[in-house]
């Protein structure tokens, strides 16, 4: 879910990806497949997927976001893909694509409909989609909260409460209890960031507000704690190592990357506000789940005795070191312009809906610009935190699938140029193996690399479905699909 990104003046730079070719050419194992020159060849092992979610996909949900559609802030969501139905097509189109990662959520509502009640039914539906993404030869990647809550949760104030923190903790200690077998790979929340600034500031959210900074703070502080507590009842409720690497949990923060850009860089004070916002958006929360440093004002000093909405900061040992595996999820660059006083210390404002000016030559079909440089940019970006990195999601609303093989092999190609760089980056997820239910924009934004008729429920794989199973069975981006889905107009800023 990203807000429309206007840029603003930019320099040309030629395309990327021929330059790279050839960089990491050749490398491929003796046992692997047969590379030509020019090809980008990825590190064995790398991981391909998929990325989905369940409220996206399962259909009939009752949960925060079902009573904010029915109050009209949103499409209804009625059935979906009826993945809650149709999963073993779905899991088999996945293996079909011969892809090794199957990244999906479980539903909270489903789980724990009242406090405290769980619901077995809903588990044991979980596990027979576990058991089959296995028995596909696939590894699942299990996301606890994506975007949505059981209404109990939302009743009781949400992530703006402190008892969110053992709720939470809670329900992730009865998951990873009960699905530990099975799963390994766990994200406690999908794009915190993007949930926290998205209601506490612009109203995307059930619950959502205006730019209330006291929500902010809370949320912010509250979410934090919440996914540390996760990760330890992650840890302490999965001893099971369900693929015999000999660890039973890996812990992903999986994050919404969004490299920002000064809307004028010839303005200071842009330029401020984008470095701003960048700590804002990017780096403070991943600085308090790696590091412990809570900082609630944004001011990147952590100072105990200050009180911001009832709160304080510090580092804590019990933030500290709950990510082992950071997942960046990568649409859009942000363009930020300077708005002092709108939030104190970063005075800072993203462009959208055109405040910062046309929108480049090449677009989704939600009005994002296409910008492949900045997945390398995030990648670099995340890197100095020592920990591996995964493209967790990335892709692009396209129904025509005329923009898609383009978006994907020149992305491949700046992750590729991470990778030879000497960046860990381990695997890219695609968002997403079916079109699906994309939030406030309903059912009009197609994202799936397979079609889905929602009137018939017929499943029909797009031709960059094919593009992007060839690269996986290849481990590499061949230089012919590099030479053929090229991206003209795109224009890249300095270091990028
Ligand atoms: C997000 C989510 C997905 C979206 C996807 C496309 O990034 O908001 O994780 O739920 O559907 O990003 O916008």
């Amino acid at each position: 879910m990203r807000p429309a990104i206007r840029p603003g003046s930019r320099l040309v730079l030629p395309a990327v990806a021929s330059a790279l070719a050839g960089a990491l050419c050749c490398a491929s194992s003796s046992s692997g497949p047969v590379h030509a020159p020019g090809d980008l060849v990825f590190p064995d092992g790398f991981q391909w997927g998929v990325a989905m979610s369940a409220f996206q996909t399962e259909g009939h949900v009752e949960n925060d976001w079902t009573d904010w559609a029915a109050a009209g802030k949103a499409p209804l969501l009625g059935d979906a893909c009826d993945s809650w139905n149709r999963w073993p097509e779905d899991v088999q189109l996945a293996a079909d694509l011969g892809v090794k990662v199957f990244r999906m959520s479980v539903e909270w509502a489903r789980i724990e409909p009242q406090e405290g009640a769980f619901d077995e039914a809903a588990i044991a539906h979980y596990r027979d989609v576990l058991t089959a993404v296995r028995k596909a030869g696939m590894e699942p990647l299990v996301t606890l909260h994506h975007f949505t809550n059981p209404r109990w949760v939302a009743a009781a104030g949400g992530w703006a409460d402190p008892r969110i923190v053992e709720s939470f903790k809670a329900y992730a200690a009865f998951v990873g209890q009960r699905l530990g077998d099975l799963v390994d790979q766990w994200n406690p929340q999908n794009e915190s960031v993007v949930y926290i600034t998205g209601l506490s500031l612009v109203n995307t959210f059930p619950g959502g507000q205006i730019f209330d900074l006291d929500l902010l703070h809370r949320m912010f502080r509250h979410t934090v704690f919440a996914n540390a507590a996760a990760v330890d009842a992650l840890r302490a409720s999965d001893t099971k190592d369900a693929d015999g690497d000999g660890k039973p949990v890996v812990a992903w923060l999986v994050h919404a990357t969004s490299p920002t850009y000064p809307a004028d860089p010839e303005n200071p004070d842009d330029v401020t506000a984008a470095a701003n916002w960048d700590y804002l958006y990017n780096l403070a929360f991943v600085n308090a789940l790696v590091k412990g440093e809570l900082d609630l004002d944004f001011d990147r000093k952590i100072d105990p005795t200050i009180d911001i909405s009832g709160l304080h900061e510090g580092i804590f040992d019990e933030l500290k070191g709950r990510v082992d595996l950071l997942g960046i999820n990568y649409y859009a660059r942000n363009f930020v312009m300077a708005s002092p006083g709108l939030i104190p210390n970063v005075d800072a404002l993203p462009c959208v809906n055109g405040m910062c000016g046309d929108l480049g030559p090449v677009a989704g079909d939600n009005g994002n610009e296409v910008y492949p440089p900045g997945l390398y940019r995030a990648l670099k970006e995340f890197a100095p935190f020592g920990l591996p990195l995964t493209v967790s999601e990335n892709g692009v609303a396209d129904a025509a699938d005329t923009l898609r093989p383009a978006f994907l092999v020149q992305h491949l190609a700046q992750v590729h140029r991470a990778i030879a760089e000497g960046i860990d980056v381990r695997g890219y997820l695609h968002w997403s193996l079916l079109d699906n239910y994309e939030w406030a924009s309903g059912y009009t934004m197609k994202f799936g690399l397979v079609a889905v008729d929602f009137a018939t429920q017929a499943r029909t794989p797009r031709p960059s479905f094919a593009l992007y199973r060839d690269i996986a069975a290849a481990n590499a981006v061949p230089k012919t699909a590099l030479d053929q889905w090229t991206l003209d107009g795109i224009v890249a800023a300095p270091g990028d």
